[in-house]
């Protein structure tokens, strides 16, 4: 068609032959609608801190590439069967949420949307450039996405496909080739699309009350969020984690839009021991062991002291008498936030046969937080 570098055919061949079935552009403009959404999320201080600030690049391409012409986004799916989800009897094991089990989909989708912008540049037979944007770019990848034709946004705020549902990985291309796509097309407004219809499953089934109401996360309350938190654990949310090392799947396991169906997935297959970790072993392997077992994965970024902060508090919600001689070793942790949740999590253990090694670790702590953790298990 003329007027663009890039006719919709031809961006489809190109999809075809990348094995992208989610695929969508949409002309480079400021996301205006999304503009009253973002500032209730952070004047009602709902943002969790990862997110980038308020700024005019979350809501405009340009701020991010001048010359941009247009904005592509794909979705790949990671959906894993939801047997797999399941967790395994016993007190021994922790869990991993779905999109962190395997290869970190920011490697993945980077080399993909690469491999998209050499295809594209081959095809308008001209230089162009290119911003592949995943996840860690100020764009609100949701919202692109759905304006792209991906998907619409659920009440959970997941974008939700047709064919895989929520359990997919977003990412955005930015060029300044014209792609023809959906001119002018914006992201429909919460309520406007029937993707949820009368269901509030994941409303309700969050185990924090974290969805206020449909289409609004306070993230600090997500359990996503808590188990990447550093610091000692707000005693609200120890229950709720349960034995979450990483990440929360509920909204999504409970969403009738996702089914069981395995997909081919170009992230590999899960990493055994990343599904069910052992937490025992999060306890007792080094640092460096414990992130060659996960450091190719979503869930290392914040190292390996909050995995290890997550196994304590999944051990005390599991009641593992097991783990009582490495939880004491513990209390002598060198960080404030483990001493902790281990003085805690001895307490839901066993508080009374515990004491006795809590008291003495409290005697000596110098930390005032880890000093009131401490406190309480003695009370
Ligand atoms: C920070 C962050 C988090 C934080 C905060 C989450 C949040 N606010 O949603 C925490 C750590 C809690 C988190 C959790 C998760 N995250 Co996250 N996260 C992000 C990140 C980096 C930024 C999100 C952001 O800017 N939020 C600001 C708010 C306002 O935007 P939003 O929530 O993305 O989208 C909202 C708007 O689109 C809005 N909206 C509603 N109506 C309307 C109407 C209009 C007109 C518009 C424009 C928008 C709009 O609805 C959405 C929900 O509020 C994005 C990547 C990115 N750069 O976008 C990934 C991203 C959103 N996360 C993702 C994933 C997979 C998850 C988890 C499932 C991980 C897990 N299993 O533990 C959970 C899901 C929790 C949930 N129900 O949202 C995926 C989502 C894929 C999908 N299918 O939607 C993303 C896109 C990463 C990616 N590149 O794939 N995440």
């Amino acid at each position: 068609m003329k007027g663009y570098d890039i006719t919709r055919d031809q961006l489809d061949e190109i999809a075809a032959m990348l094995g992208l079935e989610h695929i969508g552009v949409v002309s480079a403009r400021r996301l205006d609608e999304l503009e009253p959404v973002l500032r209730r999320y952070y004047d009602e201080q709902r943002d969790s801190g990862f997110e980038h600030p308020f700024s005019e690049s979350r809501l405009d391409p340009h701020a991010l590439m001048p010359g941009v012409q247009s904005v592509l986004a794909i979705a790949l799916p990671y959906h894993i069967a939801s047997e797999s989800l399941r967790h395994p009897t016993g007190r021994r094991h922790g869990s991993v949420s779905a999109y962190a089990r395997h290869t970190d989909y920011h490697r993945v989708l980077k080399d993909v949307l690469l491999r998209l912008s050499a295809q594209l540049e081959a095809c308008a037979a001209q230089p162009a450039q290119f911003l592949p944007c995943i996840d860690t770019s100020p764009l609100v990848d949701r919202a692109y996405a759905a304006a792209a034709g991906l998907g619409a946004i659920g009440k959970s705020g997941m974008l939700i496909t047709k064919t895989h549902g929520t359990y997919v990985f977003l990412g955005v291309l930015l060029t300044d080739l014209r792609v023809e796509g959906a001119e002018g097309m914006r992201t429909a407004l919460p309520g406007e699309t029937d993707i949820c219809g009368a269901c509030d499953l994941c409303l309700t089934a969050c185990p924090t009350g974290a969805l206020l109401a449909p289409y609004t996360l306070d993230a600090k309350r997500c359990l996503s969020y808590v188990t990447q938190e550093h610091g000692i654990v707000p005693p609200e949310f120890r229950a709720p984690l349960g034995r979450r090392v990483w990440g929360c799947d509920t909204c999504q396991t409970v969403c009738p839009r996702n089914d069981d169906r395995v997909v081919p997935t170009a992230f590999g297959p899960p990493v055994a021991p990343l599904d069910f970790p052992d937490l025992l072993e999060i306890l007792t392997l080094s640092n460096r062991a414990l992130m060659k077992r996960i450091g190719h994965t979503a869930a290392a970024w914040r190292g390996p002291a909050i995995w290890r902060r997550n196994a304590i508090v999944a051990l005390g919600n599991a009641r593992n008498v097991e783990a009582v001689p490495v939880l004491i070793t513990y209390l002598a942790h060198a960080r404030p936030e483990l001493r902790a949740m281990s003085a805690w999590a001895l307490a839901k253990i066993d508080s009374e046969s515990n004491r006795a090694a809590v008291r003495q670790a409290y005697e000596v702590e110098t930390d005032e937080k880890a000093r009131c953790e401490m406190a309480w298990a003695l009370s």
